[in-house]
């Protein structure tokens, strides 16, 4: 390794973020001042990578998880050639540059995970392990390995601290995945203050209790930096690994290094002097020497010789190996089968069960004809009925398994599946209670920020819970997923359209779908097709029951209380129609044309039902309508009752409409 070389480098990253961070007077130093030694290590010798394929699907993942230290990320990219160029780190946090003020996937090359959010990378790279553990089981064959790398995530206190991110190391743990490593930016401080404000954990015993392995190193020091990660990555023991690193917060700036006061802009103001002590040149900025370039030069085309010949392994594994490599490929090209529905069959005119049990049915026939699907469930598979029947579960023992028990831990989950999503080979579902989605919403403001195609089966969807209560029913949750953009928010009304929303997750390559099922059991709509019902449901609304004299009044339902608007319809007469509208997203992403078909502007009279709160719904029902729906909290009784007692039942919708 060489010592010098790599010394000077991480300095010339440290001017990187100085000179960055100073120009647009925003960002923070601590970390890519204090992790520099560490950057260099990891880019300059340890991390398997290369610029020229930044997805090569054998590279390390690296996820900086401490997002705002993003000059950090932006250096080492630029100075191992990525496609980050000077000027790019120039524009730091400027309008459409590619170094947005923290990481975010899709941007950059190189970046593996949006970030900034802490805890979340943790849990991300968790994701990542997994995935890599399965796709290792699953396509490395005893002629030809073609995946055996590893994750790599840089994490501070900040996101330690976080729960998200103690669910997911006690998961890793549990799972044994081994082929993680986090580097603990161990720096005793945050962003208000010293650590010990906040914290007296005891990383090393915390991290054993976990079943991880952890070494606590001066993460100054090159050789010994290098020295554990080599050994992280060597040992192939079912335990993952830390190495906690002790550092200097903003260590550059001797005004504000090893103090809160390092850890965001505050030292830029001292660049000037900062420079001229790490020996940079006065007159020119945002420096790179001629030997630093020539030192990542030749490394890049040394990874390119190394992806080549990986390259050649992966052409000679296709090649004996077909099924499994157009199984890959789809993967990564996230293909869905064009007849999938056709995959689904029909349910028996006479079924009658909660769509969650549909839901369960129609994973598991999609599952077959979609290999890359695997799901989880926070110890709730008995509830949520996602639980793939001859999967197998995940665990050390079985990385081949395609169930998830991701135990009581639904924020992890979500940034687990995030992490599944990032890597792109297979399709990742998490479910548990809708109550209980705004745990892990956190993660899905991410999938949905980030376009990954992450599906969650949220089950339990209303008051009609029953018994367990108001803890246990959701009536704000519904409208509080619809609320974020680039998430579809789907509520069948029975087991096709069910059917038909899976479908449309699956279909999704751009972003997350949440599926909303009902605990309790729902009629078939068998006065509609199947074809009617499924196709509908993709297209977010459909009329449900079209009105036989001039139109009078349209009925808007989701979910159960669809069959309370067909229904009603039934009793009103010949100017009723019924719009079911599983899906505002999908909805609102039709023609015009579409939907004034649907909902005519002329028709006024308008009444909406949902067991929800009403909010959301004026924009379909328009000033003259109106909106049944539940602007309170539930009780805790059978769920009929709870039903007729605030008003969703078919009588109700008859008395508003009259
Ligand atoms: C979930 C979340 N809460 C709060 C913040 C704001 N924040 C950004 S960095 C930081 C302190 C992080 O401390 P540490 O990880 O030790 O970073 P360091 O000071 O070493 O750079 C906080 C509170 C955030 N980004 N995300």
């Amino acid at each position: 390794m060489n010592n010098s070389l790599l010394a000077q480098a991480a300095n010339e990253a440290r001017g990187l973020a100085m000179d960055a961070i100073h120009a647009c007077n925003s960002g923070h130093l601590g970390l890519p001042l204090g992790c520099a030694e560490i950057g260099a290590v990891l880019f300059g010798e340890s991390m398997r990578y290369c610029p020229d394929a930044p997805k090569w699907l054998n590279r390390d993942r690296f996820i900086l998880s401490a997002g705002h230290g993003s000059m950090f990320i932006y250096s080492w990219l630029h100075l191992s050639g990525y496609a980050v160029s000077l000027n790019e780190v120039k524009n730091f946090r400027q309008l459409h540059s590619i170094t947005p003020g923290h990481p975010e996937f899709h941007e950059t090359p190189g970046v593996e995970a949006t970030t900034g959010p802490l805890g979340q990378g943790i849990g991300n790279a968790v994701g990542y392990a997994l995935s890599g553990k399965r796709a290792a089981a699953r396509f490395n064959t005893a002629d030809h390995t073609i995946i055996d790398h590893h994750v790599i995530a840089l994490h501070g206190d900040g996101c330690l601290q976080e729960g998200v991110a103690k669910e997911a190391i006690a998961f890793a743990g549990h799972t044994g995945l081994d082929n993680l490593i986090l580097i603990y930016d161990s720096n005793d401080v945050t962003l208000d203050a010293m650590a010990d404000v906040s914290q007296s954990e005891n990383a090393e015993a915390y991290f054993a209790s976990q079943n991880w392995d952890a070494v606590t190193i001066d993460g100054h020091d090159l050789n010994a930096i290098a020295a554990a990660i080599e050994k992280a990555k060597a040992d192939h023991n079912g335990r993952p690994k830390v190495i906690i690193a002790k550092t200097l917060i903003g260590k550059g700036i001797p005004e504000v290094a090893g103090t809160a006061k390092g850890h965001g802009e505050g030292g830029a103001k001292f660049v000037d002097s900062a420079r001229a002590g790490l020996g940079l040149p006065a007159d020119e900025h945002f420096y790179v020497s001629a030997e630093t370039k020539a030192f990542f030069a030749e490394k890049k085309a040394a990874s390119k010789a190394a992806f080549d010949a990986w390259q050649k392994t992966y052409d000679a594994w296709a090649k004996a190996n077909p099924a499994l490599a157009d199984e890959l490929t789809d993967g990564l090209a996230n293909a869905v089968p064009t007849d999938l529905s056709e995959k689904i069959p029909a349910f028996a005119a006479d079924y009658k069960d909660a769509t969650r049990s549909a839901g369960g049915t129609v994973l598991n026939a999609i599952a077959k004809a979609m290999p890359q699907v695997i799901t989880g469930s926070a110890d709730l598979y008995g509830s949520t009925k996602n639980y793939l029947k001859d999967g197998g579960d995940f665990s050390k023992a079985n990385p081949l398994g395609r169930n998830i028990w991701f135990g009581i831990r639904e924020h992890a989950m979500g940034a687990i599946c995030n992490g599944i999503a990032y890597d792109g080979i297979f399709r990742c579902s998490g479910a548990t209670f809708l109550v209980f989605a705004d745990y892990l919403r956190g993660s899905i403001r991410i999938a949905a920020l980030s376009g990954l195609p992450v599906t969650y089966i949220f089950t339990h969807d209303s008051i009609g819970v029953g018994e367990d209560g108001p803890t246990h029913q959701p009536v704000e949750t519904v409208s509080g997923l619809r609320v974020i953009p680039n998430l579809d928010v789907i509520r069948p009304g029975d087991a096709e359209e069910t059917a038909g929303a899976f479908v449309a997750a699956m279909s999704r390559t751009d972003g997350p779908t949440a599926l909303i099922l009902s605990r309790q059991a729902i009629p078939l709509m068998n006065s509609l097709s199947v074809e009617t019902r499924r196709d509908g449901t993709l297209k977010g609304g459909y009329i449900a029951k079209k009105e036989s004299g001039a139109l009078t009044t349209i009925l808007l339902a989701t979910g159960s209380e669809l069959q309370h608007a067909m229904a009603a319809a039934e009793e009103l007469g010949d100017g009723v129609r019924v719009v079911s509208l599983p899906c505002f997203e999908l909805f609102d992403r039709q023609s015009a044309e579409y939907r004034e078909s649907v909902l005519p502007s002329a028709c006024t009279k308008r009444i909406a039902i949902e067991a929800g709160v009403t909010g959301l719904w004026w924009k379909y029902v328009g000033t003259q309508g109106k909106v049944l729906g539940i602007d309170r909290f539930g009780m805790s009784a059978p769920g009929n009752t709870v039903m007729r007692e605030l008003g969703m039942t078919k009588d109700h919708v008859v008395v508003a409409a009259k």
